[in-house]
């Protein structure tokens, strides 16, 4: 059977594409969602992609992905990265990889968000790639779970 890989997305994500291009430029969270479809088939993994502006629902299917038994869970926790132990707590149980991802360069923008309460149980961050980001973080989550190509 194959392996599922959660993408989780946090707060605002929903407006990509539509404010701040100079940021986080011009793709929508769509094209992020066609383009995470894309690499999970790649590389033979099933893809769960969900997006919420609610930390609990974000929880929850932190939740579903460890009951799952997901293979990995790529995550940008938009804003909550800098302030949610209870996202940190979540994540803290569970025992697949975890890659967290921005699609902005977040040490090079304001200092609070140099500080993520999700890099400690990340196995990898990517940041300050776009989008591309979130293909990087899947193709080295296959790597790391050793699933297709
Ligand atoms: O760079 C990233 O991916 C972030 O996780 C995005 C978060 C920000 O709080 C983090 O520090 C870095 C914000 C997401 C807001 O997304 C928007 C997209 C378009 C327009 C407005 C907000």
């Amino acid at each position: 059977m194959a392996k599922t890989v959660y993408v989780l997305n946090g707060p605002n994500l929903n407006l990509l594409g539509t404010r701040e291009p100079h940021i986080y430029g011009s793709a929508t969270l769509a094209d992020v969602e066609k383009l995470c479809c894309t690499t999970a088939e790649r590389h033979g993994l099933t893809l769960k992609f969900h997006q919420s502006n609610h930390e609990g629902d974000l929880i929850d299917w932190i939740q579903q992905a460890r009951t799952d038994g997901a293979a990995g869970i790529v995550i940008n926790a938009g804003g909550y990265t800098h302030t949610s132990v209870a996202i940190l707590d979540a994540l803290n149980i569970v025992e697949a990889p975890i890659i967290e991802v921005h699609i902005s360069n977040i040490h090079a923008r304001e200092s609070f968000r140099r500080r993520s309460f999700i890099s400690p149980v990340a196995r990898a961050v990517i940041c300050g790639f776009g989008i591309e980001g979130y293909a990087l973080a899947i193709t080295g989550l296959a790597s790391i779970i050793g699933s297709g190509v």
